[in-house]
């Protein structure tokens, strides 16, 4: 789509909201904030209003602090709708939460799933994008933005989330280009990875344990792992911010190519679901309503623990 549209509806617009999907992620956050960052640099008044809260350990980034959590229609409504609605990294206006309540005026959809059903008025989508914030740099320099080493901190926190820390399968030669480019910008990146990587609540740390023994090799096809969390379980555990890497405990087991974790949540079981290159999960998850990428995708689906589950290995069996 056309980079010039959005450049244009960014520069006709002085009152701009920006937001993202529920559950924001590394990539989702960093992008909201590195246009944040700059927007307001060029003169914009820009408002950060997110559908839900956000993962405490991504709070050293600029502009962190100014996100406002919109996490009931009730919320939304007393909200004044921006000129521009800017949607980062979302692939659908029901993944906006109550913060869909807002889109008034014009919608800015800038996104990289390949689910993504174009629900903006103006629409970047680049599923060959590794990450948003790469389509984010794209975009600010084409409005002539300058980048700053804290806007650079930003993309590259994204960068660093989608693409695994470089391990995934989306990890490119342009990868590794922008990752060049934003050394450029005077980034530190060894000290973001410290803050992205080695930095852990112990709400987590004990979330983990209990993944270790949870974890349930699947009988029929051995190259399937993952592991149940009930309500119970995560009651136990603490605030927990960020389950996005726990993920990575069945899929690193040798022979797992399939990993599966599954959350009890109420009346609904959320999944996350990865999966290495040829197998993809994306299609499981589509079909179960859910939506993501090939490698890496997630749904929620109504029922029990043990019915999610038993639905869910069945269509997994089936990729594998
Ligand atoms: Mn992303």
């Amino acid at each position: 789509m056309s980079l010039a549209a959005a450049a244009a509806a960014i520069s006709s617009a002085t009152n701009i909201a920006i937001t993202t999907h529920i559950n924001p992620d590394g990539d989702g956050v960093g992008a909201a904030l590195a246009l944040n960052r700059t927007l307001r640099a060029m003169g914009k008044q820009v408002r950060l209003l997110f559908p839900s809260t956000v993962a405490s350990h991504l709070d050293f980034l600029p502009g962190f602090k100014r996100i406002a959590v919109l996490d009931s229609e009730a919320k939304a409504r007393r909200v004044k709708p921006a000129e521009l609605l800017i949607s980062v990294d979302c692939g659908d206006l029901a993944r906006l939460g109550a913060v869909a309540a807002l889109r008034r005026n014009k919608l800015l959809n800038i996104d990289h799933h390949s689910s993504n059903d174009r629900f903006g008025d103006c629409n970047l989508v680049d599923p060959a994008a590794a990450c948003t914030t790469i389509m984010v740099h794209k975009l600010l320099k084409r409005c002539g933005a300058a980048i700053d080493t804290a806007t650079a901190d930003c993309l590259y926190t994204g960068l660093v989330f989608d693409t695994g820390r470089f391990m995934h399968s989306n990890t490119s030669a342009t990868v590794f280009r922008f990752a060049a480019t934003l050394m450029g910008y005077g980034i530190d990146a060894a000290a973001i990875n410290r803050k992205l990587t080695y930095t852990m609540s112990p709400a987590l740390l004990k979330a983990q344990k209990l993944a270790i023994e949870r974890l349930t090799v699947d009988t029929t096809k051995p190259s399937i792992a993952g592991m149940a969390f009930s309500q119970r379980d995560i009651a136990k555990l603490g605030e927990i911010d960020d389950w996005g890497e726990l993920i990575e405990i069945p899929r690193s087991l040798r022979g797992v190519e399939v990993a599966y974790f599954l959350r009890e949540h109420g009346d609904c079981v959320r999944c996350s679901l990865r999966s290495n290159p040829p197998y993809a999960v994306g299609t499981v998850a589509s079909a179960l309503g859910g939506g993501g990428h090939a490698q890496a995708a997630g749904c929620t689906v109504p029922g029990t623990l043990a019915s999610v589950k038993r639905e869910l290995l069945a269509r997994l069996r089936q990729i594998v």
